[in-house]
């Protein structure tokens, strides 16, 4: 597809020159700078952000926008941390009020999937003493044996950091005993904003930003692939963002091991930052954007709808998003917890709709972006309501 519309941010001769200069790098393929990522935090309109990162979405990938069909668990909601944005952890004190699962009920949950052309399996869930090296290891393997064809997307660097603490054992011992007992990828959580002005702040005492990314390093030198998230909107800074994008830029350049980069939205409701406002969809369309302009070595952007909602998903994808995650079914409270407002479930039919309403190609992914179907050409029977619209002109 051509670039029409970051022509014509290029031929707007009113334009800025500090964003000229950033819109002529785009257009060559270069780089952008942390000043310069900055300054498009303060300064660029939505419009002109859109441009760019379309431009680099439809570089990339055209207009295909994947979607896999996983299902989440959560072995527990209780957790050791007190991460004030967290709505969804129960204090370790009022443990009464919340789930911790066993490692036969977790494997019940995963067989209730048996008959479901479901791909992925993504657990994540709260930090608990009894779920530790010996737990994971042997969940891991039961999964693998019971469905090899389900692909095991498992924890985060701050459940790895404080089972391989306890265990006494290096973040390489442990990530390859992981990898050895099944793990397949790790999803981008806890990574929330990697500077410790505002970590220590909102997510005291668990990993810190660089035992974030070390752990995703040594995860990448296994030749294994994972995520990366920042949680934006909160009390953090524009500049707080650049520093998060320009450390998992760097990383990347180092190992190429990230595949996607996954904004997610502070949501407000039932937490310690319930005082805080919520971001604007603007601003929400213009961080994807500036996240999309700012990695330039991450091959995929993801907008998690069930977090921002099906419509700014599907505005996302102008703002260059290429991915929508999953068809989820309930299983999933983080967001519910937080305030998120979509019952997170969306048949695969529901998604390829969705994708297509805003003149998308849809493509069911693997977890690691192996096309599964191709839907270009699959049609439902009711659709023929969708058919005519086109991408959302960005100028
Ligand atoms: O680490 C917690 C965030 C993350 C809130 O890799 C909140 O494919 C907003 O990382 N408001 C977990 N965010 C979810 C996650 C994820 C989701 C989907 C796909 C992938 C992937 C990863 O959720 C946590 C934290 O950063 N979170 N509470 C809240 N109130
Ligand atoms: Fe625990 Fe994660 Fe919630 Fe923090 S965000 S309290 S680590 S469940």
């Amino acid at each position: 597809m051509t670039p029409a519309s970051i022509s014509t941010v290029l031929r707007d001769r009113s334009l800025a020159p500090g964003l000229r200069a950033i819109a002529e790098k785009v257009y060559a393929g270069q780089r952008i700078t942390p000043e310069e990522g900055l300054h498009l935090y303060e300064e660029a309109p939505l419009g002109y952000l859109g441009a760019l990162a379309n431009f680099i979405r439809e570089e990339k990938h055209g207009d295909k926008t994947y979607f896999n069909r996983n299902f989440h668990i959560e072995p527990t909601n209780v957790c050791l941390y007190t991460c004030t944005f967290c709505s969804y952890s129960r204090r370790i004190k009022k443990r009464e009020d919340g789930w911790e699962y066993s490692l036969e009920e977790i494997m019940d949950i995963v067989k209730k999937y048996d008959d479901q052309p479901v791909t992925e399996v993504h657990i994540v869930g709260g930090v608990l003493p009894q779920y530790d090296v010996p737990f994971y290891a042997e969940l891991f393997r039961r999964i693998r044996a019971h469905r090899p064809d389900l692909h095991v997307k498992a924890l985060t660097p701050v459940e790895y950091h404080y089972i391989f603490k306890k265990a006494k054992i290096s973040y390489e011992e442990g990530m390859a005993l992981m990898k050895e007992a099944g793990l397949q990828s790790m999803p981008g959580g806890g990574a929330e904003i990697f500077h410790p002005e505002i970590r220590d702040q909102i997510a005291g005492g668990k990993c810190s930003g660089d035992e974030w990314l070390r752990i995703h390093e040594v995860w990448h030198n296994l030749g294994m692939r994972s995520n990366a998230t920042m949680l934006y909107g909160h009390i953090e800074k524009f500049w707080h963002r650049v520093d998060h994008l320009e450390q998992l830029r760097a990383l990347q350049d180092k190992t190429g091991g990230f595949q996607t980069f996954i904004p997610l939205k502070f949501r407000n409701q039932n937490n310690e930052l319930s005082h805080l406002s919520e971001s604007s969809v603007v601003e929400d369309l213009r961080n994807y954007a500036i996240g999309r302009i700012y990695l330039d070595n991450f091959d995929h952007v993801k907008a998690y709808w069930p977090m921002i909602g099906k419509t700014t998903a599907q505005l996302s994808l102008s703002f260059g998003v290429d991915d929508i995650d999953g068809t989820i079914d309930d299983t999933t409270r983080i967001y519910s917890m937080a305030g998120a407002e979509q019952n997170p479930a969306l048949s695969t039919e529901q998604l390829v709709k969705m994708i297509r309403a805003v003149g998308r190609h849809p493509i069911e992914r693997g977890t690691l972006y192996e096309v599964i179907t191709d839907f270009r050409d699959v049609e439902f029977s009711d659709e023929k309501q969708y058919r005519g619209y086109t991408a959302l002109p960005v100028v």
